[in-house]
């Protein structure tokens, strides 16, 4: 109940969230009924705005489109220029594009698989809108999340953003190409992490010059076999 007028608007806006999140875990669990009736992995890409996402997919489709199919659904709040540079290695793009809104939904991610009509056995990386907050919020029914974070942004944001470390299987810490030059400290920022999220793996990487992608392409090779051992005992 409000304290100034006594009216009980603060009580319909949570009721009101709550329902949003309800409806958008309901829509997460039949994208990823689609997404396991085709054997498709989903890998759902978030960080704050810059932090290497799109950088990040361009050097893996290059490396891995030999053994993988691939495509990539892209959100930003605008322009398609995401999608225009993933389309131009020749992996085809759908972008989102949010308007207002900071996240990208499963209502949103329903419609984007259908218009990528991704091949059966393949992988389909989605680029959250950049930012820490609002994506871990919401469930677009992939199998897992990645949270890419580079070292020019602190090592405190585990811990000032602990609902996005928290939700994440993996995080990519990038742009250590540039640690000669700034003072961050992997090692406490991986204490720091450990204290959201115990269990995430960290895989320190360069998406520009390469250090530590094998690694990355090693974690989602795994991922890749333990889903298709899932998808098929449910058959
Ligand atoms: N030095 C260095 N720069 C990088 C690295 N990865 C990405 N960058 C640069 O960081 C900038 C942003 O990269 P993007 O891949 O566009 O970042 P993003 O996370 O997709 O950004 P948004 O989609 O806007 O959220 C570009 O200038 C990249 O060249 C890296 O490993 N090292
Ligand atoms: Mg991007």
């Amino acid at each position: 109940m409000c304290g100034t007028c006594g009216c009980d608007e603060i009580g319909k806006t949570v009721v009101l969230e709550q329902q949003v999140l309800a409806k958008n875990d309901h829509l997460a669990g039949h994208n990823r009924t689609w997404l396991r009736e085709r054997s498709i992995l989903a890998v759902n890409l978030m960080s704050s705005p810059g932090s290497g996402k799109t950088t990040l997919l361009e050097r893996a489709i290059a490396d891995l489109r030999d053994d993988l199919p691939l495509g990539v659904i892209e959100g930003d709040q605008a322009t398609p220029l995401d999608a225009d540079r993933i389309r131009a290695t020749g992996c085809p793009a759908v972008q989102l594009n949010t308007g207002a809104g900071c996240h990208l939904d499963a209502g949103m991610l329903a419609g984007a698989l259908r218009e990528l009509d991704p091949a059966p056995d393949s992988m389909v990386f989605v680029e959250n809108v950049g930012n820490l907050v609002c994506p871990a919020l919401f469930d677009l029914g992939e199998d897992h999340r990645a949270v890419v974070m580079s070292v020019t942004e602190g090592e405190d944001k585990p811990l000032k953003y602990p609902h996005m470390f928290r939700t994440a299987d993996v995080v990519l810490l990038n742009k250590v190409d540039l640690l000669p030059y700034l003072d961050f400290d992997p090692g406490r920022f991986r204490t720091q992490l450990r204290q959201v999220n115990p269990a995430a793996e960290v895989l320190a990487v360069s998406a520009t010059r390469g250090d530590g992608l094998a690694g990355w392409y090693t974690w989602l090779g795994r991922r890749r076999r333990a889903f298709a051992d899932t998808v098929r005992v449910a058959r």
